[in-house]
């Protein structure tokens, strides 16, 4: 056992109630299939970004075959009056792009200033399993595909905003061989967004009882503060009645994000209301997007609830950080 574990001990848990990060939106869930427009199983998993100071949601919508597409929302304040597209923004097109033949799924967004574009990338639901693909759009009408960009299994990515040391950088979630057993984020880099490389893996599933013990991956796309990158996840706890899916936070180094500073050892979100307990996948978090207000520094955090409707929960980059900067030192191990 690593010198971590025993970093906090039990009556330090004990002593107090757990400060809550995140204050969940009292209108929650505020979105679900009844509010849209053409009939749909369900609505989860939203990318989220400030698009013309409105908040655009593109929400991964199921329908009654159990495949996915994309359908953009928006409103001006991010909680209610979504105006949502009549009919699917972005559907797979199996024809021309056969990667998207059983859907496309859990769409991440980041502004690329060098490029003026939106990068979506999303899990294509291949018949070889999931893989990560890639789409530019200016204006979330037109969409821009290069097609797969890591081959299966891989889900859960996302791109830095900009450029580290020349190379644009992923995060991303293979599903690897035996040799570390389970599902751990990596980082890779490109130069081009299509060709990626020097893949290595950014952080490790925990094992055993941990609450993320098994499988992990990014959450919503990394955002970038004058103390490094902070990086939201999900952690999944297999149980003898299924998957919990909760959240936890890691911080990377802003210049070299390949490295883990901190990460926290408790989860900072998770399920506990009905709408997250129950549904189509019960006990499932899953957030693939957050919204900074620049004037108030409020970070809204858009999450798929129960894999069957869309909340919303509050924090602030300054509460994110004061509480990273408390947790342990990350140790690059599999093995806590
Ligand atoms: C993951 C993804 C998510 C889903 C979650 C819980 O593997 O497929 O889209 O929300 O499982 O079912």
């Amino acid at each position: 056992m690593g010198k971590h574990i025993f970093k906090t001990k039990l009556q330090d848990f004990n002593k107090h109630s757990y400060k809550e990060l995140f204050l969940r939106n009292p209108q929650n869930p505020i979105l679900s299939a009844k509010d849209w427009p053409y009939p749909v199983n369900s609505v989860f998993n939203p990318a989220a970004v400030q698009f013309h100071d409105k908040t655009l949601l593109l929400a991964r919508v199921e329908d009654r075959r159990g495949f996915s597409h994309f359908t953009k929302a928006i409103s001006a304040n991010g909680v209610n009056n979504w105006q949502i597209d009549s009919s699917p923004t972005l559907e797979p097109d199996a024809d021309l792009y056969p990667e998207e033949r059983w859907g496309i799924e859990d769409p991440r967004i980041t502004w690329l200033p060098e490029l003026e574009k939106w990068a979506i990338t999303f899990t294509a639901f291949s018949r070889g399993g999931p893989l990560v693909a890639l789409a530019l759009t200016q204006d979330f009408i037109n969409f821009e595909r290069l097609g797969p960009i890591m081959p299966p299994e891989d889900k859960d990515a996302a791109l830095f905003p900009r450029r580290i040391h020349g190379k644009w950088v992923l995060i991303h979630r293979p599903i690897t061989a035996n040799y570390v057993p389970g599902a751990h984020i990596w980082i890779s880099t490109s130069l081009d967004l299509k060709q990626w490389g020097e893949r290595q893996i950014l952080m490790h599933a925990r094992r055993g009882s941990w609450w993320d013990g098994g499988k992990i991956g990014l959450a919503a796309p990394p955002i970038e503060t004058d103390s490094g990158w902070i990086l939201l996840y999900h952690g999944v706890r297999q149980t003898s009645s299924g998957s919990i899916y909760r959240l936890g936070l890691a911080l990377l180094d802003l210049d070299n994000p390949n490295k883990v500073l901190h990460r926290s050892d408790e989860w900072v979100f998770g399920p506990s209301d009905s709408y997250e307990r129950n549904g189509d996948v019960d006990d499932v978090v899953f957030p693939s997007g957050w919204v900074l207000d620049s004037k108030g520094g409020l970070l809204k955090m858009y999450y798929g609830a129960a894999d069957s409707c869309i909340a919303m929960a509050t924090t602030t980059t300054t509460d994110l950080l004061e509480y990273l900067k408390q947790c342990p030192e990350a140790l690059d191990e599999a093995l806590y």
